[in-house]
């Protein structure tokens, strides 16, 4: 008897009964689907879009390319990357959907996977020990298991800013662009927000629009990416070390193949110290990030030493003095690499050329949205085109925007109206049968997709085969574990730097959202925690 039988599956009236059903065909969605499936549940995937790639398949936004390099944003398993090769180092989203592709066929997915199906509302029935799952299309099934795999990015944010429906041009935001695309060459285009999306998308228009006006309000502080471009023969060198540096990233604080430099930035002479930021810099990507001092993101004397090196690389390319310091400024607008660090190519040169430039909204506010563009406090800016780059209801946001109810009266809103609650931010007090992956109080933003969804997912199989093994149907996270999980989560943020800024990391950006670091920082601690609770039984988990 297989084991989607035994767990009763069967089409019963017009509903289908799953063993699990999940939300969300990026990363960890997919990687959900092939490994209960090979474990012989029965299992479908639903995915408000109309193809494979999560962020990937709604981010594609000129210019829009994943900032952790390759092979570390990529699956594991050699029967993947074997016959995969990259042709960059930072692959653009074009080549990260022919990769989405690539799997796909590879492991026959999408056969069960229902795209254009957006999961709307949930609610558990505690009698059948079942989550009954609707979505917007009216489409009902029963699944003992939800997981919700909706990705950090899963809900956009539109600031309130008044007029905007009057604007005679195009608008979008970056994370619901168009499929089809948007041409922006020759246009006049506004874009609002420099986060890592909206650098990415100014590099593009810079080079294609008639003018390029960039809205500023907190200068972004970007890295160099240091971009590559590979051939088959490079890659087939790089794949002799894949083994070892998959191995590596569990080891690591963001799941990269290289962790900080166990040594302060502030007991070395500042010589060594630039010497070191040199090599950092000339690596690229997130070495001067993640890679850095171990005291960077704890010590704001260490944190200024960076910011300082960082400040004078980016001023040394910006012509004008005045821009110069709206853009690097003098003095941190917040400790450096507490709000998530982008990756640049040219964002800053772009600002040297004539056809762009900058508004700065602290000096002069947006007051509304014209007809003809946007209204400064000064000024009427003209564009044909208007690009939101104003991110995203993080991490939380695509959960909560489903209508989900546990078996506590509160949908998972109101359970989280005072902020996330979760256990190894994986499960949530009065949800049974709900886990999430890439979730609040989980690595999520401060580790790379695939690899949480592999490490993280790894549990969740894990903990379905056990519950299955011991004929066990019901799972839910206590309210004390949650208790414990929270505080603990509370206290690393403490000791750190990073509740230093109004960040998506904080749950910062949106107005009125609970302020708690959303993430857990370091995943070999949380993993290590994790797989404390498994060998214990699901220690914080009442299994029955
Ligand atoms: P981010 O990083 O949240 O950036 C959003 C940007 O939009 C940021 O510069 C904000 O300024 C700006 N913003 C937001 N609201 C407004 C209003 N009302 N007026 C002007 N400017 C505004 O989102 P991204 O999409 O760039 O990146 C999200 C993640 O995707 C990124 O971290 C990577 O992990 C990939 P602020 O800084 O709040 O002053």
């Amino acid at each position: 008897m297989s084991a989607a039988q035994s767990n009763g599956v069967r089409q019963k009236g017009a509903i289908e009964e799953l063993d699990a059903l999940i939300v969300g065909a990026g990363f960890a969605g997919l990687y959900q689907l092939r490994r209960l499936r090979e474990k012989g549940f029965s299992v479908q995937l639903f995915e408000a879009g109309a193809d494979v790639g999560g962020v990937w398949y709604w981010n594609c936004y000129p210019g829009a390319r994943v900032d952790t390099h390759v092979p570390l944003y990529e699956y594991s398993s050699e029967e993947l990357w074997r016959d995969w090769n990259w042709s960059e180092r930072f692959p653009s989203w074009e080549e990260l959907r022919r990769y989405f592709h690539y799997v796909d066929k590879k492991l026959d997915l999408s056969r069960d996977i229902r795209f254009n199906t957006r999961v709307s509302a949930a609610t558990y029935d505690d009698d059948r020990k079942q989550w009954v799952i609707e979505t917007q299309d009216g489409r009902v099934v029963r699944a003992r298991f939800f997981i919700l795999c909706t990705g950090f990015a899963a809900k956009h944010y539109m600031p309130d800013i008044e007029g905007l429906e009057q604007f005679a041009g195009e608008w979008h935001h970056t994370g619901l662009w168009p499929q089809e695309g948007v041409d922006l060459a020759g246009k006049r285009v506004g874009v609002i927000g420099t986060g890592a999306s909206g650098v990415q998308v100014v590099q593009e228009a810079s080079r294609e629009a008639a003018h390029l006006t960039v809205f500023q309000r907190t200068p972004v502080i970007a890295l160099a990416m240091q971009q590559r471009k590979f051939d088959e023969e490079s890659q087939r060198q790089m794949k002799v070390g894949y083994p070892e540096i998959f191995r590596k990233r569990r080891e690591t604080f963001g799941g990269f193949e290289f962790g900080p430099i166990e040594k302060s930035a502030l007991e070395i002479s500042s010589e060594e110290r630039h010497a070191i930021y040199e090599e950092l810099w000339a690596k690229g990507g997130f070495h001067f990030w993640f890679g850095t001092f171990s005291d960077v993101l704890t010590n704001e004397d260490a944190n200024r030493t960076a910011y300082d090196f960082w400040r004078d690389k980016t001023r040394a390319r910006i012509n004008d003095p005045a821009l110069a310091e709206k853009l690097a400024p003098t003095d941190p607008p917040h400790p450096f690499g507490v709000k998530r660090a982008s990756l640049e190519q040219w964002y800053y040169d772009a600002f040297n050329q004539d056809n762009v430039s900058l508004v700065d909204l602290h000096e002069t506010p947006i007051e509304k949205i014209t007809a003809k563009g946007v209204q400064t406090s000064d000024e009427e800016h003209e564009l044909d085109v208007l690009v939101m780059a104003t991110g995203f209801d993080a991490v939380t946001g695509g959960l909560t925007q489903i209508d989900i109810h546990g078996t506590q009266g509160a949908t998972l809103k109101q359970a989280w109206a005072n902020g996330a609650r979760t256990h190894l931010g994986l499960a949530s007090t009065g949800f049974p049968n709900m886990l999430f992956l890439y979730g609040p109080q989980s690595p999520a933003g401060f580790c790379n997709g695939p690899t949480c969804a592999e490490l993280q997912g790894d549990w969740v199989i894990a903990c379905l085969e056990y519950m299955r093994a011991h004929g066990l149907t019901r799972i839910e996270a206590t309210a004390s574990a949650e208790d414990a999980w929270g505080k603990h989560v509370s206290e690393l943020a403490e000791m750190t730097l990073f509740p230093r800024a109004n960040s998506w990391y904080m749950g910062a950006n949106i107005p009125g959202k609970p302020r708690q670091l959303l993430n857990y920082p370091g995943l070999p601690s949380y993993l290590e925690r994790c797989n404390e609770s498994a060998t214990k039984a699901y220690e914080g988990f009442v299994l029955n």
